[in-house]
């Protein structure tokens, strides 16, 4: 009986509520064309730093004045110290993954994941990543096919805009866990024109690696972003079809904060084709869901004209275009915050 008494309090209570809820939405005239006005980029958005492409440009030029970054060389194992040097810089947690792994052409190669953790105790995560090795051919070139690239697009570019990023966090201290990976060996993939069976899975070892052995076991982030060839003049981010398929939403929210800071001109709506990029495994393996934000031409499915060729150099490169990617990355990770009111 005092259970049946209690019931009818609460749905007394519930119904009560009910008709307050009610009553309060029954204004419509008002509310709804409060609703309806264009919201302001202050309404939108909390206020986020201010992105430094100037300095994003020096750390992608400080990474191609290694020379080329390819796995084993000298280079590779000075930039993949730079990076750590950086990440300790800004109070980051540094993790390295080092196995040895074999690749297409049968060689042996020490991999260099590099993770730098901001708040590694708070639950709600967003992975940043970017590969930071370089191809060890060039082979869309026309001649010297077989030396490598100095990668400045292709490599330099999403690692300078993720070290910017990092430099920002580490000024402005916002509540959000935020995970930087430098993905290694992602570009030594197999040519098209090797002679040995189709390795579909040669590329994107890296990432692979990690999507499988987590930094932290049974790690999680809400979501990834994947920063690919983000810095050429004249670039152009389509709506890429592996990350329409496994994260939508994220499409959707780093291109409208894109568009409404004013970059509608890079980051357009046009969809691109599927690419196998490292988000691809962390979508499929990691199972987080991840977009890539990769320079291509949305009609002919292409990458830059420079791509994988020695055209790929500081030449290409355009603080524009790194300034664009990486205002709109540090936005959508502010958004992330409550609102500041
Ligand atoms: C392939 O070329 C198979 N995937 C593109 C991934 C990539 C290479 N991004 C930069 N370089
Ligand atoms: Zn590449």
């Amino acid at each position: 009986m005092a259970r049946i008494g209690q019931w009818a309090i609460n749905s007394v209570i519930f119904l009560g509520l009910l008709l307050v809820v009610t009553s309060c939405n029954n204004q419509p005239t008002e509310s709804v064309s409060v609703d309806a006005q264009p919201k302001s980029k202050k309404a939108m958005f909390n206020s986020a730093p201010d992105f430094n492409a100037d300095t994003a440009y020096l750390f992608v030029k400080q990474q191609v004045d290694f020379g080329p970054r390819v796995p084993g060389s000298k280079a590779h194992q000075q930039c993949g110290e730079f990076i750590e040097k950086k990440l300790r810089d800004y109070s980051m947690e540094i993790i390295t993954q080092r196995p040895t792994l074999t690749t297409y052409d049968g060689k042996q190669h020490r991999l260099y994941n590099i993770i730098g953790v901001y708040k590694p105790e708070l639950q709600k995560r967003i992975l940043l990543f970017a590969h930071w090795d370089t191809r060890h051919i060039a082979d869309r070139d026309t001649k010297d096919k077989d030396k490598p690239i100095l990668g400045a697009d292709d490599g330099a570019s999403g690692v300078g805009v993720l070290l910017e990023i990092a430099r920002q966090i580490h000024l402005a201290q916002p509540e959000l866990g935020i995970d930087f990976f430098f993905t290694d060996l992602e570009d030594y993939g197999q040519p098209d024109d090797y002679s040995s069976q189709r390795q579909e899975n040669s590329w994107c070892l890296g990432a692979q690696y990690w999507a499988a052995n987590p930094h932290v076991p049974g790690y999680k982030a809400n979501y990834g972003i994947l920063l690919d060839m983000v810095g050429a003049k004249n670039a152009v981010f389509p709506r890429e079809g592996t990350s329409l398929y496994y994260a939508p939403d994220i499409v959707d929210k780093v291109w409208r904060t894109a568009q409404a800071l004013g970059y509608g001109a890079l980051f357009v709506n046009d969809r691109s084709g599927n690419t196998t990029d490292d988000h691809l495994y962390v979508n499929r393996i990691a199972n987080i869901p991840s977009i890539d934000i990769v320079h291509m031409n949305p009609m002919s499915g292409s990458y830059g004209f420079y791509h994988h060729t020695h055209n790929d150099n500081m030449d290409i490169i355009d603080p524009t275009t790194l300034k664009a990617v990486g205002q709109t990355v540090l936005q959508v990770l502010f958004n992330e915050l409550p609102p500041a009111n």
